[in-house]
């Protein structure tokens, strides 16, 4: 049988990138994990008796007794370690034979090999993380840029659980006024008598109701944002040939990546980079000149430009004032040529910021409302930089004074939105008056969602999808 979560066998894995690096960490956890790791020790004794978060220094054996890596083992003791298990993590060297032998050792010390995020999956079942806490462990993982890490952080420390917490505690006493009113009337008022429809129309505690509702809305409006920190945005360098884009994408970069001649044509295949945009992870293309090229490779060029153009979050058009149409440009605060871009945007309009370039040898007009800039000088872009961030927020929100609570993944942001429409529902039948025991369920659901987000309520298949999708050895 393959092994499955929520067995409680002694698991091991390699926790860092196999390869050649300086040191390796292999991790064990598991009943009984420090005695069976014992029996692969060179020093036994030593290991056996040491006390949690201790380190000890010694070597992993071979079957015939014969040394395979001289290793530093800490010793976590149950439950104070990151599972909550007995376990103990062993610091090799990081060479891959070295790596296969300790992970060798193990198996014949009766470690299986763990599945894909079956330290965090133990560490969730045994009341170590809830689910929030456990998902920012992967985001700190792929954390490109120090913010990305920060709303990570804030997460893992719990910020977005206490708010869940927070909201699930106003919505219980808003579901049990509710319920205690329908038990009441059941019991004490007669159907249809004097005080029958009491039960209808009133919610007790309907401030409290709305005021969940007001958090759970502000938390689902974080979403795009913290997505575009946990995941970035595409920003299109698009243009004429010539422009200046690959100068631009350099300049940047902040390195000589684009090959950039004065020949048109230079770029036919796009480029890409990330970079971080003052903590926004950007994905940065530039792209081969749009115009109507003959040469057959530059055409296939142009048709990935247009595809780029069209996921784009940000386009950043590069205008050549030397090429002869400034005073188009001037006249209509735009290239004419941006429309040859034909942009088509099959999900959402992406912000488009037209630059004058090569404002060192063409100043712009002074009317210009164009960014102007060098990409050869640098002058402008600073300028650029501020544009494209405001340009971002814009679209996908700025973080809200103070709050620090934030949705990270889209699994949180499709349990938001159920708490939400099932709340509104609930405040609507109780505005039309609707008897009180259709708006209880609704309360009631609302409640459970928000449990799942914390992992209060959940089910095998939910934690098996959710954990399986993490790295192996986390
Ligand atoms: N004077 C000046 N020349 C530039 C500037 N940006 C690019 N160029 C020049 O314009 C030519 C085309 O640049 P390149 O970056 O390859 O343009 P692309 O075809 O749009 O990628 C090169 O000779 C660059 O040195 C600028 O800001 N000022
Ligand atoms: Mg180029």
């Amino acid at each position: 049988m393959s092994p499955a979560y929520g067995d409680d066998s002694p698991i091991a894995a390699l926790a860092t990138p196999p390869g050649e690096s300086a040191l390796a960490l292999i991790r064990t956890s598991g009943k009984d994990a420090v005695d069976r790791l014992a029996a692969v020790f060179s020093r036994p004794g030593a290991l056996r008796r040491a006390p949690g978060n201790t380190v000890v220094y010694g070597w992993i054996t071979g079957p015939g007794g014969e040394r395979l890596d001289q290793v530093m083992v800490s010793v976590f003791r149950a439950p104070r370690s990151f599972t909550g298990e007995e376990g103990a993590e062993i610091a090799c060297h990081g060479g891959s034979a070295v790596i296969r032998g300790v992970l060798g050792a193990l198996r014949d010390a009766g470690f299986r090999d763990a599945l894909p995020g079956e330290f965090s999956f133990r560490a969730f079942m045994n009341g170590k993380l809830d689910l929030t806490r456990a998902e920012s462990v992967m985001e700190l993982v792929f954390a490109k840029t120090g913010r990305s890490r920060d709303r990570a952080l804030g997460r893992l420390s719990g910020a977005l659980e206490q708010e869940i917490r927070g909201i699930n505690a106003l919505l219980v006493q808003v579901l049990a006024g509710a319920e205690l009113f329908l038990d009441y009337s059941e019991d004490e008022v007669s159907p249809g008598g004097e005080d029958g429809d009491e039960a209808a129309g009133r919610l007790p505690q309907r401030a409290r109701a709305e005021e969940a509702l007001g958090r759970l809305r502000t938390l689902a409006a974080s979403y795009r944002l913290e997505k575009l920190y946990r995941e970035g945005a595409l920003a299109v360098i698009a243009g004429r040939p010539n422009a200046g884009k690959s100068s631009l994408f350099n300049r940047l970069l902040k390195e000589d990546r684009a090959i950039v001649t004065e020949i048109p044509g230079t770029t036919r295949d796009w480029i890409e980079a990330w970079i971080s945009l003052e903590g926004i992870p950007l994905r940065l293309v530039d792209t081969a000149g749009l115009h109507d090229a003959q040469d057959p490779v530059e055409r296939l060029g142009i048709a990935r430009t247009r595809e780029l153009l069209a996921q784009a979050d940000l386009i950043l058009y590069v205008i050549d004032p030397s090429a002869g149409f400034e005073e188009e440009v001037m006249k209509r605060g735009f290239c004419p040529d941006q429309r040859s871009a034909r942009t088509p945007r099959p999900h959402r309009e992406a912000a488009v910021l037209t630059m004058w370039n090569k404002a060192d040898r063409f100043p712009p007009p002074p009317d210009s409302s164009l960014l102007a800039l060098s990409a050869k000088t640098g002058e402008g872009i600073p300028e650029l930089i501020a544009a494209m961030v405001a340009a971002l927020e814009a679209d996908f929100g700025t973080a809200e004074a103070g709050a620090s609570a934030g949705l990270g993944s889209p699994r949180q942001k499709e349990l938001v939105d159920r708490a939400v429409a099932s709340l509104e529902e609930a405040l609507d039948l109780s505005d039309r008056a609707e008897p009180l025991d259709l708006v209880a369920p609704l309360l009631r659901d609302a409640v459970n969602a928000l449990g799942e987000i914390t992992g209060e309520v959940s089910t095998a298949d939910i934690l098996e999808a959710m954990f399986s999708r993490f790295c192996v050895g986390k």
